[in-house]
């Protein structure tokens, strides 16, 4: 079989090469070897368990806390539990406005300070809740008419309580729910917004850090906790506005007053999103109507995932101290008993709950050995009067606003380039538009190999493909195959640790994830080698450096191409797959774990008789039009740069292609299936 490499670089034709080559199983059960990294060797490493919920958190340096009200202090099952569990404490209403400063100029510090000193006397410590605030407000507050009034009676409040309390606050809630539910991310009408307009939050702050330099200086909310809401890139907006400017934020308080249904599944994005704008986040308020553990879980995974999320605080201890007492939403029942969400809620945070244990284990919701049935073939190439398509492959898929958006590779002897179809159901994908993207500005030549998301810090879609380099470019719409920009490279040329491993191989399949800090770019050699780069976050897409061999294989048939990496839903789990060459020639997927998307990975379903998915675990109810699993990736349960996966049910839009067709590797008949999991663990 000859090979026709074209300029730039073309998939190896090893499908016939195969036929003479004997290949050995021994290669594979080989682990794919990678370098430890420091934050891997600390994973590895561990720290001790605790058994509250406050050392817990200290273990990873953050803090738990409680709401706590004055007047309950004197309860001794209330004052043991908050001893024993909690080491950040907010008054729940002691320190608002219209118990600071009932009337103008009178001070009553009281009943805060009953909870200062509680709190100090035993290390934890405050938060401060809050200054500037449009309910619980006084009415002499509310009636003044005159703005020079009121930014002078408004900048005297904070400076005031502010001093008293000054060295005991580790973070202020200087400005609390500012922002109008729903609409367009505008704030809400107040006395302050009425009079002062939009800058009253920037004059609170600014007088705040003059007051107490030391002290975290926030601003808290609800509601902003689902990245899509219109009130969330309102307060996103005007963090990011503030950070430019140097008005002076230190933290971002989500409340998250939930429903029965817990977080929306955007809300670590929402976290890592604010966090990359650098400033902490915390969670405030925390209450979930019913208090499912599930729900507990995944809030508190939410924030252990984003290294900036400093600590997390309930809004009341037991059930019956919340202010939606009748919901039970609370991590203590009403004689302080800890309920099933206070077990979940220390394991997340990495403790161990004998009865929860089996929820952290690596590999919880991820079976050691999968089983999937296909669909017969979904999308077929659509070739027109300019594009003479003989396979579409290569396929990546984000579902977005109620459809789904596939972008693919389309091949012929005359080389590749990108399509994208989007339609509603898998059942009309055969029917779907193909939009060339060549009539963008993505333009014509060899491109290949694409990978979609959505990079949530720029509010910007992606689209990554090779070009013989690692390429992108970035759409405001993904709907609009149009707006695609022209492709801009990461690297200025390849990288030497490439040139010396890459032998007769090509540099192909660019793969880009984030967590939140940093973004890695992957890429196969067909030689046996899965390489990594790196940059942060906030430089992303430029900076990409310290390139690595994150895994290899001596036999390059086993660790070859089409490589994808996701985090996994509901645990500090990634989750590494690459296609492999099996002894049949046929191409299918080996599997690892990490808790690192730096590695190490762990073989989790890696061989040809335990396959991630091939032929021999996949069942064809419509059909077995293909033996080679091949090129595609996992439908990921949201769309941006975290490429996340809920374990449960796990699909995978592959191309498969007719197991008799031959002949030159580009103008092999590829089709896209689906792959659905069968043996889900949840
Ligand atoms: O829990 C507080 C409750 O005791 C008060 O009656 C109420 C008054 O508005 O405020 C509650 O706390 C709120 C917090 O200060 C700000 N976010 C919403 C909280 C729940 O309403």
């Amino acid at each position: 079989m000859a090979l026709t490499p074209r300029r730039g670089r073309t998939r190896a034709s090893l499908l016939g090469l195969l036929a003479a080559t004997v290949m050995t199983t021994a290669g594979l059960a080989g682990t794919a070897g990678a370098a430890t990294s420091p934050a891997q060797a600390q994973t590895a490493t561990g720290s001790a368990k605790a058994s509250t919920l406050g050392a817990q958190a200290a273990q990873s340096g953050r803090y738990f806390g409680a709401a706590v009200a004055a007047g309950k202090l004197g309860d001794t099952t209330y004052a043991g539990i908050l001893n024993r569990e909690f080491n950040m404490v907010t008054p729940e209403n002691e320190m608002k406005w219209d118990t600071i400063e009932r009337s103008r100029g009178s001070f009553n510090f009281a009943p805060a300070d009953q909870i200062a000193n509680h709190a100090t006397s035993r290390g934890q410590r405050l938060r401060g809740h809050t200054l500037v605030w449009h309910s619980q407000l006084p009415s002499w507050v509310s009636s003044i008419g005159d703005a020079t009034t009121l930014r002078s009676v408004m900048k005297n409040h904070i400076t005031t309580t502010m001093a008293h309390y000054k060295g005991k606050i580790y973070a202020w809630d200087v400005v609390n729910e500012a922002f109008a539910d729903g609409g367009g991310g505008q704030h809400r009408p107040s006395v302050f917004q009425n009079l002062l307009g939009d800058g009253f939050i920037e004059e609170a702050f600014r007088t705040a850090r003059s007051a107490d330099p030391a002290a975290k200086l926030c601003y808290n909310d609800y509601n902003i906790e689902d990245w899509n809401a219109a009130k969330t890139q309102g307060v996103y907006r005007m963090v990011r506005d503030f950070k430019a400017r140097g008005v002076p934020i230190d933290c971002v308080g989500f409340q998250a007053h939930f429903g029965s249904g817990g977080p929306p599944t955007s809300f670590q994005t929402t976290l890592s999103s604010f966090a990359a704008l650098g400033v902490d986040v915390q969670i405030t308020e925390l209450d979930i109507a019913q208090a499912p553990a599930a729900a507990y879980t995944n809030t508190t995974r939410a924030c252990m995932n984003v290294p900036r999320c400093t600590g997390i605080t309930v809004w009341g201890i037991r059930d019956s101290d919340s202010w939606r007492a009748g919901e039970k939403p609370l991590l203590f029942d009403n004689n302080g008993n800890k309920k099933a969400a206070y077990n979940a809620t220390l394991t997340a945070l990495g403790g161990t709950p004998a009865a929860t244990k089996a929820a952290t284990s690596p590999t919880a919701s991820l079976p050691s050995s999968f089983k999937w049935n296909s669909s017969g073939i979904l999308m077929s190439p659509k070739p027109d009067a300019t594009h003479n398509i003989a396979g579409l492959k290569d396929p990546t898929v984000v579902r977005h606003n109620g459809k789904w958006h596939v972008f693919a590779s389309v091949a012929s002897a005359s080389g590749y380039n990108l399509v994208y179809l989007s339609f509603t159901d898998w059942s009309q994908a055969a029917s779907a538009t193909h939009h060339y993207l060549d009539r963008s500005a993505i333009g014509t030549g060899y491109r290949a190999a694409p990978q979609v998301f959505y990079f949530a810090p720029q509010n910007k879609w992606y689209l990554v493909y090779q070009t013989g380099n690692a390429s992108y470019s970035t759409n405001s719409d993904i709907s609009n195959p149009n707006g695609w920009s022209a492709p801009k490279n990461f690297y200025s040329a390849m990288p030497d640790i490439i040139k010396q491993n890459i032998g007769n191989g090509y540099w192909v399949d660019m793969w880009v994830i984030c967590d939140s800090a940093n973004c890695y770019l992957f890429s196969s050699d067909d030689n046996g080698h899965l390489y990594r780069s790196q940059t942060t976050l906030a430089q992303f897409p430029n900076g990409f450096t310290n390139t690595v061999i994150a895994a290899q294989d001596s036999n390059k048939y086993a660790l070859f191409e089409a490589s994808n990496i996701y985090k996994v839903q509901g645990s500090n789990q990634y989750l590494l797959i690459v296609e492999a060459i099996g002894s049949d020639g046929k191409r299918y997927f080996r599997s690892w774990t990490s808790s690192s998307i730096a590695g190490s990975w762990t073989q989790l379903a890696a061989s040809e008789a335990n396959p991630f998915a091939r032929a021999n675990n996949t069942a064809f109810p419509a059909g077995a039009w293909t033996k080679d699993i091949s090129h595609g990736e996992l439908i990921r349960a949201g769309t941006d740069q975290t490429l996340t996966i809920n374990p449960c049910q796990l699909q995978y839009l592959y191309q498969g292609m007719n197991p008799n067709a031959g002949g030159d590797y580009n103008t092999l008949p590829w089709r896209l299936g689906l792959l659905t999991q069968t043996n889900s663990a949840c």
